[in-house]
């Protein structure tokens, strides 16, 4: 199990290092000028081993509210909080300040320990019980339980012990296992020791190190060799979690706290500009007019980012033209934002910061990064508030796979590292979906047409597309590619086909196709006198699978091999014979003088009349037959409203 990291939390001079060199035998106030004055400046460590084997390992945070920045530098890489808080004394400022700040961190783990119990009495105990609990509870440690103890009698220390062994269990249950190669450790101490060069403290987070890890300082890019790895003073073959010690060889120079050591295959980079949502903060101080109302924070309105170990001066902006709401935390009110920020940090999907007032001690918002590389430019218009809500959910849920999540979110407007663009999957169904509805509604208003110009598809799609990302220059060029290439796409992979210039359905337009030909052949054989039938239908380019569709749709009346006529002419030549034959047998001098046509029409007719039962072929000539009254087209009308 990867060690868990607990950081101390409380006012100055309330027993923070007292009560963990009670635990743990171990002064973390590690410099003399600490010793000297009996107070921790800057962070310090500490840790216990337990029973069975594990450890768990302390970050010692100053209590001076000068400090602040260093307390953070402690809160910002740990899993779990110790809240000190001194039974003489009470809660004091830096007790709700420091709770205010674990809040906006997401800290929901921790201990709150009432020490020093030893110099009260057991009423005043109760009375700062209560004064804890009430502030606790409107916290992300409402949860954490509640000990009293003392570093001086050892009064309350097993109970202590308990509940840090739950505490890590908890820790650890909710961690899920480290990718191997994804490692990061982000600074927190540079020093260099003679003979062995330099060596950086931190809380390693991911993948074990092991000698001979290349790692990558963030922001910087500069490459460090692991020389050696220690944990708890001692060389180990690898660290696979909780504080430790690396010592470095290769680009050293400019190490500095705040910097992010990760291995290549590790989710963190250098940004200045990130995606975040802002969480409304806790706010336990005395209720003060001018800070009353102000959620979320003014667009501009600029503080301190404190994000790992680092921090930086950061502006605050909305994403598109105003807030957009995400999940609330504890009720209160959460917004996504973009953090302009003065120098790039090392931020990972997932990370958690604060953002704070240096100079009033303000705490302007908790933060969560959503995408610590957003589109820039003309790809925020993409970030509808469904978009924003859908990634902060996929981030809260998944910190590790948030990057899967932002690929599908945003990924339209990265560069690719190819060429051109990767287009976001809804983006890219949007442009297929509307250029497959142009092709289809050409059809259906021009049914004879050859496909719709290639160029005023394009048009169309385009315009589609800028409404959804926007119709500024650059928006437009963009719209303007993707439109091409869904179009592209379309014909590549068979949905759409290329006919020259112009683009059409291909079952569509082979349908089409028959079917035009299909009604050319039809009306070629609507006269008296048709063409030989294979002369209509090369001249008609119908081929003989619409011709056989044309005789079974009863369209047309094939009497011989080579002549047919469309029904409507062969049922009015009918209807002409009949009555002819009605007023005296019909000779087929006759039959030609009526119908206007030649000896060849007038045979084949008659042959095909007889055959029929609508005529009847006697010595004078053709009388009308038992079937006189039937006709081709009212047989094939009548057989097509059958279902
Ligand atoms: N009687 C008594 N005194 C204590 C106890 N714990 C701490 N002290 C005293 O309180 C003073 C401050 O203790 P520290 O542990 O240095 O306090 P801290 O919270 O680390 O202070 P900063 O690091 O400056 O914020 C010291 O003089 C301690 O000896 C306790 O349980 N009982
Ligand atoms: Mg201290």
């Amino acid at each position: 199990m990867t060690t868990v990291v607990v950081g101390t939390a409380g006012h100055i001079d309330h027993g923070k290092t007292t009560l963990l060199r009670a635990l743990t035998g171990i002064d973390a106030d590690r410099l003399p000028e600490e010793r000297k004055r009996g107070m921790t400046i800057d962070v310090g460590f500490a840790h216990v081993v337990l029973e069975d084997g594990t450890a768990i390992d302390f970050v010692d945070v100053p209590g001076h509210d000068r400090l602040v920045g260093n307390m953070l530098v402690g809160a910002g890489e740990i899993d779990a909080a110790l809240l000190v808080i001194a039974a003489d004394d009470g809660p004091r400022a830096q007790t709700l300040e420091h709770l205010e700040l674990l809040d906006a961190l997401g800290i929901d783990l921790g201990i709150v320990a009432i020490t020093k119990a030893d110099l009260v009495d057991a009423e005043r105990i109760r009375e700062v019980e209560g004064d804890v609990a009430a502030l606790v509870t409107r916290t992300s440690l409402a949860d954490a339980p509640l000990v009293v103890v003392s570093a001086t009698t050892g009064a309350g220390l097993d109970e202590l012990r308990t509940h840090l062994v739950q505490l890590r269990d908890a820790a650890g249950a909710r961690r899920a296992p480290p990718p191997p190669r994804d490692s990061r450790l982000a600074v927190d101490r540079v020093f260099s020791i003679k003979g062995r060069g330099t060596v950086v403290t931190g809380t390693l987070r991911g993948g074990a190190i092991a000698p001979g890890t290349t790692l990558t300082a963030i922001p910087g890019g500069r490459a460090a060799r692991v020389r050696e790895v220690q944990v708890h003073n001692a060389s180990v073959g690898e660290g696979d979690g909780g504080r430790t010690a690396l010592n470095l060889a290769g680009e050293v120079a400019g190490l500095r706290r705040g910097i992010v050591l990760a291995t290549a295959g590790a989710p963190v980079v250098a940004s200045d500009l990130i995606l975040a949502r802002l969480e409304e903060p806790a706010r336990l101080g005395p209720a003060r007019p001018e800070t009353a109302g102000m959620w979320p924070p003014r667009a501009r309105t600029t503080a301190r980012l404190h994000a790992g170990t680092d921090a930086v001066d950061a502006t605050v902006a909305a994403p598109g033209a105003g807030w957009t709401d995400l999940e609330p935390r504890r009720d209160r009110r959460a917004v996504a934002a973009f953090l302009r920020l003065a120098e790039p940090v090392a931020v990972a999907a997932g990370d958690r910061g604060v953002l704070r007032e240096s100079a009033t001690g303000r705490v302007v918002a908790g933060v969560a990064i959503l995408d610590p590389l957003p589109p820039r430019g003309i790809a925020r218009r993409r970030m509808s508030a469904e978009r924003l809500i859908a990634l902060d959910g996929a981030v809260a849920e998944n910190p590790p796979g948030a990057a899967v999540a932002l690929a599908e979110l945003h990924g339209a407007w990265r560069p690719a590292a190819t060429a051109g663009i990767v287009v976001a999957p809804d983006v890219e169904a949007l442009a297929r979906s509307v250029a497959m509805k142009a092709v289809a509604s050409h059809h259906a208003e021009a049914p004879d047409s050859l496909g719709l110009p290639v160029a005023e598809l394009r048009r169309g799609v385009t315009a589609e597309l800028r409404r959804v990302i926007g119709g500024d220059r650059e928006g437009t060029k963009m719209a303007g590619e993707i439109a091409r290439s869904a179009i592209e796409a379309l014909a590549d992979d068979g949905h759409l086909e290329r006919a020259g210039d112009r683009i059409r359905d291909p079952g569509r337009s082979a349908r089409s196709g028959l079917e035009a030909a299909m009604a050319r052949l039809e009306k070629a054989l609507d006269v008296a006198a048709p063409p030989a039938l294979a002369d209509a239908a090369r001249e008609t380019a119908c081929r003989p699978d619409g011709i056989r569709s044309l005789e079974v749709a009863g369209r047309i009346v094939r009497v011989e091999d080579d002549l047919a006529w469309a029904t409507t002419e062969f049922d009015r030549l009918t209807d002409v014979a009949v009555a002819a034959a009605s007023r005296s047998p019909l000779t087929p001098a006759a039959l030609r003088d009526a119908t206007g046509t030649s000896r060849r029409y007038v045979m084949a007719l008659l042959e095909d009349l007889g055959r029929r039962g609508v005529l009847r072929r006697t010595d004078a000539g053709h009388v009308p037959g038992p079937r006189a009254n039937a006709r081709v087209g009212a047989v094939t009308a009548g057989a097509r409203t059958e279902p």
